[in-house]
């Protein structure tokens, strides 16, 4: 393991796939790696892009690893949705684009599956994030289709979160869950080279109205992604956006959340994986475990009686 961990601080783009791999299949070894590259953490800003299906986020990926890498930023990119053009179901279109990326040694991508359970996506980004960040990236950008809590949680560890709309959402907008305005730190009405996108430019400016931002007025930009429009724009509005967070006590009360949840799954995670052999060392488990069995007992019941028997657990080796 150490040898790996040593090639990919050295920059050995092979060892930092080999590290997302081990992080997908939840490795045992992960709780090592994280612990091993957590002090070079920091240096790179998250930045999540979400929105309906179709909005034309890779398409705006693509665009900002463009734009990245003309500022001189080392890009990482991380798409979620399976159906994305980084991942095998591309279309033809994308990912000839997607190589002009393809050779760049400061590009890396990576499609993770949104398959498993689900807190399992939104822990296992939270951790390639990690690793692109400790690898060196400048910028870590994480694609996901905005349609669920999913998307939403895996949205916590993204510095600045840009919501992307086409001028057909207009429904999207009446029904949008609180959830996505909430997560929204900048608005894109991309393929604004269709009719209707003033329109909906108007609709959002006016419902950000009513709602009362704090220090940061949510931003809604128009882009055309595909036709390269507007990106220049974003970019900056993105490093505004990163420049009043390095001063603002939201991100602080933002790391501590998300340092929270994660050292409660952390937990959780480890006291699983000893749980079985911390049970089987309960005189009396098994007798439980039989009147479960049999239906004598609920499995509640079962539990809360073996629970206080489990003895404190040593420290795992
Ligand atoms: N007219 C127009 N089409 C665009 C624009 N940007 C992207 N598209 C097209 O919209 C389609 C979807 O783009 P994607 O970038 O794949 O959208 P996505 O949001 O990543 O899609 P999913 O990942 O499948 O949710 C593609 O055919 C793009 O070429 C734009 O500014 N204008
Ligand atoms: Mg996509």
């Amino acid at each position: 393991m150490s040898d790996i961990l040593q090639k990919f601080l050295a920059g050995d783009r092979l060892a930092l796939s080999r590290l997302i791999t081990l992080v997908e299949n939840q490795s045992e070894k992960l709780p090592e790696i994280m612990s091993e590259i957590h002090k070079h953490l920091g240096k790179a800003y998250y930045i999540g892009i979400t929105g309906p299906p179709g909005a034309g986020k890779s398409t705006l990926v693509n665009r900002l690893i463009a734009q990245g890498r003309a500022l001189g930023k080392k890009v990482g990119v991380i798409a979620i949705d399976p159906s994305s053009p980084f991942s095998g179901g591309a279309l033809l279109g994308d990912r000839i684009r997607m190589q002009d990326h393809a050779s760049d040694e400061g590009v890396f991508i990576r499609s993770l599956g949104s398959r498993g359970a689900h807190g399992g996506v939104s822990r296992a980004t939270r951790d390639v994030v990690r690793l692109m960040d400790a690898f060196g990236m400048d910028w870590v950008l994480i694609e996901t289709v905005g349609v669920g809590q999913t998307e939403l949680d895996i949205m916590e560890i993204a510095h600045t979160t840009v919501v992307v709309l086409t001028p057909e959402s207009g429904d999207t907008i009446q029904t949008m869950k609180a959830g996505l305005l909430e997560v929204a730190d900048v608005f894109v009405v991309n393929k604004a080279d269709r009719e209707g996108a003033d329109k909906i430019l108007h609709e959002l400016k006016s419902m950000l109205e009513m709602s009362h931002p704090h220090g940061w007025e949510i931003p809604v930009l128009k882009t055309q992604a595909f036709q390269n429009v507007g990106i220049a724009e974003l970019a900056q509005t993105l490093e505004a956006h990163r420049v009043y967070l390095s001063g603002s006590a939201k991100l602080q009360d933002k790391l501590l959340a998300l340092r929270d949840t994660e050292l409660e799954e952390a937990l959780e995670e480890t006291y699983r994986r000893h749980l079985k052999a911390w049970i089987s060392q309960v005189p009396h488990a098994e007798k439980y475990r039989e009147k479960v069995l049999s239906g004598e007992i609920s499995a509640y019941e079962g539990a809360s009686q073996i629970f206080p028997l489990l003895q404190g657990p040593k420290r795992p080796a």
